[in-house]
C-alpha cells in the first residue's frame, strides 16, 4: 500500500487552480476551479480505487484543456525533478507538470473508497499495486491529453545513468505519449540524455535503449537530433555540486 490522500486536498487543489490560473498561466483562460475540484472528485470519490480507468478521467480533462504553445512541450522519463526544475527555471518549456492539469496534482496522493465518500487519508494503492489505481489512470489519461497536443519541436529528457535503460518501453513516455506524438503537428524531436553528475554514464545518444528510440521515431517519421548532457540542464545539474569537474566553467588543462 502507499500513501494515503493528501492532507487539506481539497484546498490545495482548488488554491493551486486559482493560482494557475490568475498568476501562473492566464492564457489559459476563465475556469471554475470550483466546479473542476468537483467534477475530479466526482472521479474517485466512493469507488474502489483499484477500478478507476483512464476514461474517468475525461471529463475532468476535457474542462481543464488550455493550449499548449508550439515549442513548448518537453517530455521526461526519470529526469522529472531534474525537468520541473529547468522549466521553472527557463520558463520557456512546459512540461506536463507545468499545465492547469499537473499543476494542479503534481507530487499529491489522492483516492476514495468504496463503503464511504470520505476520500482515504489513511492509505492509497501503490503506484504498481493495481494497473487501474486512480493516480495512474490520471497520469496515464493527462498525458495522453499532453503529448497530442504537442507541436513545433519537441524535446526529451532522459537519465543517461539509469540503473535500467534510459529509454523503456513501459514507462508513460514510452508506452503512452510516444504513441500520441502527431507528425503533423511536430517539426523535430530533440533528445536530451543526461547522466548524472556522479553517476555512471551507462547510455549515449546513439547507444543502448536512445538507439531504440532513435530508430523507432526514425521509422515514425520524425526528424530528430540527440544531445548528451545538454550543458543548459547540465548546470542546473551544478547547483547541487558546483565543485564537479563537468561544472567547470574554465577547464584548465
Ligand atoms: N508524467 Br508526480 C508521468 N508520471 C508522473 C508525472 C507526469 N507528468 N508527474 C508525476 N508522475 P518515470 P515515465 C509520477 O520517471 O516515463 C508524464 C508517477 O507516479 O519512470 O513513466 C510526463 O509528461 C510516475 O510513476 O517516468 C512525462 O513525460 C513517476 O512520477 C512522463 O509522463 C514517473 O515515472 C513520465 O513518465
Amino acid at each position: 500500500t502507499g500513501r494515503g490522500t493528501t492532507a487539506n486536498l481539497e484546498e490545495i487543489v482548488i488554491g493551486r487552480c486559482n493560482d494557475y490560473i490568475g498568476l501562473k498561466n492566464p492564457a489559459a483562460g476563465k475556469k471554475n476551479c470550483t466546479l473542476l475540484w468537483q467534477t475530479l472528485k466526482s472521479v474517485f470519490a466512493s469507488k474502489d480505487p483499484c477500478k478507476i480507468t483512464q476514461d474517468d478521467y475525461k471529463p475532468f480533462l476535457t474542462m481543464a484543456e488550455h493550449d499548449i504553445p508550439s515549442g513548448k512541450s518537453i517530455f521526461w522519463s526519470q529526469t522529472g525533478e531534474l525537468t520541473r526544475q529547468y522549466a521553472d527555471i527557463v520558463k520557456n518549456v512546459m512540461p506536463l507538470e507545468s499545465t492547469l492539469t499537473g499543476y494542479m496534482m503534481n507530487g499529491l496522493n489522492w483516492c476514495g473508497q468504496r463503503s464511504s465518500s470520505e476520500l482515504n487519508y489513511e492509505v492509497c494503492p501503490a503506484w504498481n499495486e493495481c494497473e487501474e489505481n486512480a493516480a495512474k489512470s490520471f497520469w496515464r489519461s493527462a498525458s495522453v491529453v499532453y503529448a497530442k497536443k504537442a507541436s513545433g519541436e519537441v524535446k526529451v529528457v532522459l537519465n543517461g545513468s539509469s540503473q535500467t535503460r534510459a529509454f523503456r518501453t513501459e514507462s508513460i513516455f514510452g508506452s503512452i505519449e510516444l504513441g500520441n506524438l502527431d507528425t503533423n503537428r511536430i517539426s523535430s524531436i530533440q533528445l536530451w540524455i543526461m547522466d548524472n553528475l556522479s553517476g555512471s554514464d551507462k547510455e549515449s545518444c546513439g547507444v543502448g535503449s536512445i538507439a531504440q528510440l532513435e530508430i523507432a521515431l526514425k521509422h515514425k517519421g520524425f526528424k530528430f537530433s540527440c544531445i548528451d548532457n545538454y550543458r543548459p540542464v547540465q548546470l542546473i545539474q551544478c547547483i547541487w555540486m558546483p565543485e564537479h569537474k563537468s561544472c567547470n566553467i574554465c577547464p584548465k588543462n
